[in-house]
């Protein structure tokens, strides 16, 4: 029948065509875009086949008008679906690691968008998870394309990308994603074996989060990049976005813009994407309170990037509101927090306490105002140190304060102390 010839057949044209109101197929409006699904299965019967195409009718359909309209619903976090761990903690270290997870390895179906038959296009395929209290996200797992339909995967070599982003509103929806890290490489390895992106920059999430990919998608041959587990249901949490383009002139796709892509994010309900991320741990935490300097500055710490053992950056220990183009260092303990009275401030972390060498504040040029930012790469300080140093453990927690000169007190109160930040040492 019909139907075999189909699914031998390279050319998906009739599947990927989208029906509308009246019969007619293509041409769409130039910003239509359409998500299409793979070929099914030879072992599907007929039935499901039949299914499967009427599935595809709808899916199209409901992605076009969501691509008109740029709206995408609100959805709850996840009924019943719950982050499962592979890999619960590195033997011998204490060191805990999450890993963010819904399929379950094999995929029955994948995704692709483009903007009519013939056509290429940029796919961005994403799954939102969530870090209650905060976490690292050190790596990236992505299956491209998918194993049960080998003519249909991108091909090895072909640019690639992923990419973390938070939800600034909360409410799971990428629209307002904004981008914090992203990372190009090239496809390795294909269907249903994971392909590893380490981030050169750790970075922190809180609260809801979205790890994905993105890709052009070429339709000679026809490549279906985002594989998708329909064993395991969609939870409300999985987003296809792109845009279209030519062969000759592949639209640009702009991972800080979501909502501005030719299909903004749209739901997935056919299932979860082969896209996983790994937590190196809690976020950092600022506690205990600064000393107010002899000119009315409270100096704070802060940071950026995240703490890794081995990466040899990416982890900003800084400050502001410091007396600025004064000498300064961090202590750091490995025994925990503190809270005892010291040159006129508190003595954030508890001893035995340790230093990096001296940096400067900085700041703007004298006289003395409270523009002092200092800044130290712990990543790099902790390659630096010895091996052996608990630095070079994941899972050492590590307390760190500002201390630096304040020749407005009389010494030995001549000191300035900012608060203080608590991490755990990342992988
Ligand atoms: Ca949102």
């Amino acid at each position: 029948m019909g139907f075999a010839g189909l699914v031998q057949s390279p050319d998906e044209r009739p599947w990927n065509r989208a029906p509308v109101p009246g019969g007619h197929p293509v041409p769409l409006p130039t910003l239509s875009i359409m998500i299409s699904r793979t070929r099914l299965s030879q072992d599907y019967n007929t039935m499901n086949k039949l299914h499967a195409f009427f599935s595809l009718t709808a899916l199209s359909l409901a992605s076009v008008a969501q691509a008109q309209t740029a709206q995408v619903a609100s959805l709850a976090p996840a009924p019943g679906q719950t982050v499962r761990n592979w890999a619960p903690a590195q033997p011998g270290s204490g060191y805990s690691v999450t890993n963010y997870i819904y399929d379950d390895g094999t995929s029955e179906n994948a995704q692709k968008v483009w903007s009519g038959a013939g056509t290429w296009g940029v796919a961005c395929w994403i799954n939102g998870f969530d870090a209650p209290t905060g976490d690292v996200i050190t790596k990236i797992d992505v299956a491209f394309g998918s194993a049960l339909f080998p003519n249909n995967q991108p091909a090895l070599g072909s640019v690639c990308n992923v990419g973390v982003w938070s939800d600034p509103n909360q409410d799971g929806s990428p629209l307002d994603a904004v981008l914090l890290t992203q990372m190009a490489g090239t496809v390795t390895i294909l269907g249903d074996s994971f392909q590893t992106f380490t981030l050169t920059t750790p970075t922190i999430v809180t609260g809801k989060f979205f790890i994905g990919a993105w890709m052009a998608c070429n339709h000679t041959p026809n490549e279906y990049p985002a594989a998708i587990d329909q064993t395991t249901p969609a939870n409300g949490n999985q987003f296809i976005c792109g845009s279209g383009g030519t062969a000759a002139a592949p639209a640009a796709f702009d991972p800080t813009n979501l909502a501005g892509a030719g299909l903004p994010p749209t739901p997935n309900t056919l299932g979860v994407y082969l896209v996983r991320a790994e937590g190196g741990g809690a976020a950092p935490v600022v506690y205990c309170t600064p000393k107010s300097t002899s000119n009315g500055c409270n100096p704070s710490i802060g940071f950026s990037g995240g703490s890794s053992a081995t990466l040899g950056s990416g982890f900003n220990i800084n400050g502001t509101n410091f007396i600025n183009n004064k000498s300064c260092l961090l202590f750091y303990g490995t025994t925990g927090q503190s809270a005892v009275a010291f040159q006129g401030g508190i003595l954030c972390v508890k001893t035995p306490i340790k230093r990096t060498g001296a940096t400067l504040t900085g700041g703007n040029p004298p006289p003395n105002d409270c523009s002092g930012a200092p800044s130290i790469d712990f990543n790099a300080f902790t390659a630096a140190q010895p091996p052996g140093s608990l630095l070079q453990i994941p899972g050492t927690v590590v307390n760190t304060q500002w201390w630096g000169r304040d020749p407005g007190f009389a010494a030995p109160n001549n000191t300035q102390l900012s608060d203080a930040l608590e991490f755990t040492v990342g992988p």
